[in-house]
């Protein structure tokens, strides 16, 4: 039996798309287990390009079983928008090739308006968050008052259910963040059509994840954001909902921790992120803007500019042991060409104090300075490289002092968007 996790080891936007369909190509399931369409993967395929928010990102070969895990969040009108869009592009998707976890939590019209209406009320103290209704809807998870995917296919259940959520919510959005109430009708009728098309797609993936694992089918695990976005060991509170680290598998994608061998940490050459929140290594300067604009660092989701630093060695060490990775994949190396200097966070002054991990508290956190080591950089023939002996030898000096701080090997090299442009390191 096989089965491993990719995850983000950062803020997200790590390349972990690219990665996917990638290493897709030895699995035959890939589940997403968290998160929802806040997320935005890219996935260069020839001369195409796709950009994949909800469904996992081995839907675009033919032959992989894809499964959204009860641990992610359903906003069906995104589901079915994304649908169309990939078939718009020749991609099927078909309950042969998708399957939806009849527990996950549909994310509702009143978590998107509540998301945005909270985000605004929170003024200059707002979290950045991408205003899909995330938030909202795993706080009613957590609630115990959440609508999941099995109660809008029951539609007796559903209408008490929606009821009893609009009584408490309208109440709210009108009286306290001064928005307009919501009408039952209209999303009664709307979640009804919804749950038809939905309806061939949903079952109890628990059992499909657990017997293709005991059957010997490879089964891979697709994170989304990254670990400094988790709700536990993330940036709290900038951070999304939803458990990003490796243990989000298991109560989001319905496998025990003994069935999983192997965790990917997907790490940027550099680190980015979208949205609030603290950064120790960000560069608000003009190595920041030439970071941005040669890694066209945009969202995927909300087009908004990502923040840019350089590359934090104590993020990939704290990641890597909250989430146990076995090796890292190293991303967007070939976005550093050019450079003649490159720096790396090597660990942080906190108060007079050297710390080599991530702390809790953002006031903490605020006191600390990176320390940086210098690297001598590289130049652009990076992007051509196909083999680990062909990359320039100061790339592969970068490429060691992450294995060393970390004491994690990297196992993949990415040189560029597309699928050819990856180097396997034995
Ligand atoms: P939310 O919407 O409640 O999850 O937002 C909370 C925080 O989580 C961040 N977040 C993300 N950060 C990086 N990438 C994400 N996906 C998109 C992408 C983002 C985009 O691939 O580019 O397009 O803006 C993602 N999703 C959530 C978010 O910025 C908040 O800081
Ligand atoms: P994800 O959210 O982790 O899947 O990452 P995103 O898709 O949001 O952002 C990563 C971006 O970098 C996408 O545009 C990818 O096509 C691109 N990308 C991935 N790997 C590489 C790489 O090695 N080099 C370059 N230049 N781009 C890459
Ligand atoms: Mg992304």
């Amino acid at each position: 039996m096989s089965s491993f996790i990719i995850l983000g080891a950062q803020w997200g936007d790590e390349g972990k798309g690219k990665m996917t369909d990638y290493l897709a190509e030895d699995a035959q399931v890939v589940v997403r287990f968290q998160g929802g369409n806040n997320a935005g993967h890219t996935v260069e395929v020839g001369d195409k390009q796709y950009k994949l928010h909800l469904i996992p990102s081995g839907i675009l070969y033919d032959n992989k079983l894809n499964v959204i895990g009860n641990g992610v969040v359903v906003d069906p009108e995104a589901l079915f928008s994304e649908i169309d869009y990939l078939e718009g592009l020749g991609v099927k998707v078909t309950p042969e090739k998708l399957l939806i976890s009849d527990r996950a939590q549909l994310i509702m019209p009143y978590h998107k308006v509540l998301d945005r209406l909270k985000e605004s009320k929170r003024g200059k103290n707002d979290i950045g968050t991408t205003g899909k209704g995330i938030g909202p809807c795993y706080t009613d998870k957590m609630e115990r008052s959440g609508i999941r995917v099995c109660d809008v296919l029951e539609e007796d259940t559903f209408k008490e259910k929606l009821q009893a959520a609009l009584d408490m919510k309208n109440p709210f959005i009108t009286k306290v963040l001064g928005g307009e109430a919501l009408d039952f009708n209209e999303i009664y009728e709307k979640y009804l059509d919804f749950a038809e098309r939905m309806r061939p797609f949903v079952k109890d993936i628990s059992v499909t994840v657990y017997d293709s694992i005991k059957d010997g089918k490879n089964v891979l695990f697709e994170g989304a954001q990254g670990t400094l976005l988790d709700i536990d060991y993330g940036t709290y509170p900038f951070v999304t909902s939803s458990n990003t680290i490796a243990g989000g598998v298991c109560t989001g994608g319905g496998v025990g921790p003994t069935m999983v061998n192997s965790a990917v940490g997907i790490a940027k050459a550099y680190t980015t992120r979208v949205g609030k929140g603290p950064f120790p290594t960000e560069l608000e300067d003009e190595m920041g803007e030439w970071l941005r604009e040669k890694g066209h660092e945009f969202g995927v989701t909300t087009g908004r500019a990502r923040r840019c630093g350089w590359l934090d060695l104590v993020i990939l060490k704290s990641s890597a042991r909250i989430s146990g990775l076995t090796s890292f994949a190293v991303t967007k190396i070939d976005t550093l060409a050019g450079l003649e200097k490159i720096k790396v966070c090597v660990g942080y002054k906190c108060n007079g104090e050297v710390i080599d991990y991530f702390p809790a508290s953002l006031k903490k956190l605020a006191d600390c300075e990176p320390i940086y080591e210098e690297f001598d950089g590289w130049d652009e023939s990076i992007k051509d490289a196909r083999s680990y002996e062909e990359l320039p030898e100061n790339a592969k000096i970068y490429l060691k002092k992450i294995e060393e701080f970390t004491g994690v090997k990297v196992s993949i090299v990415s040189v560029g968007p597309r699928r050819d442009q990856t180097i396997k390191v034995s």
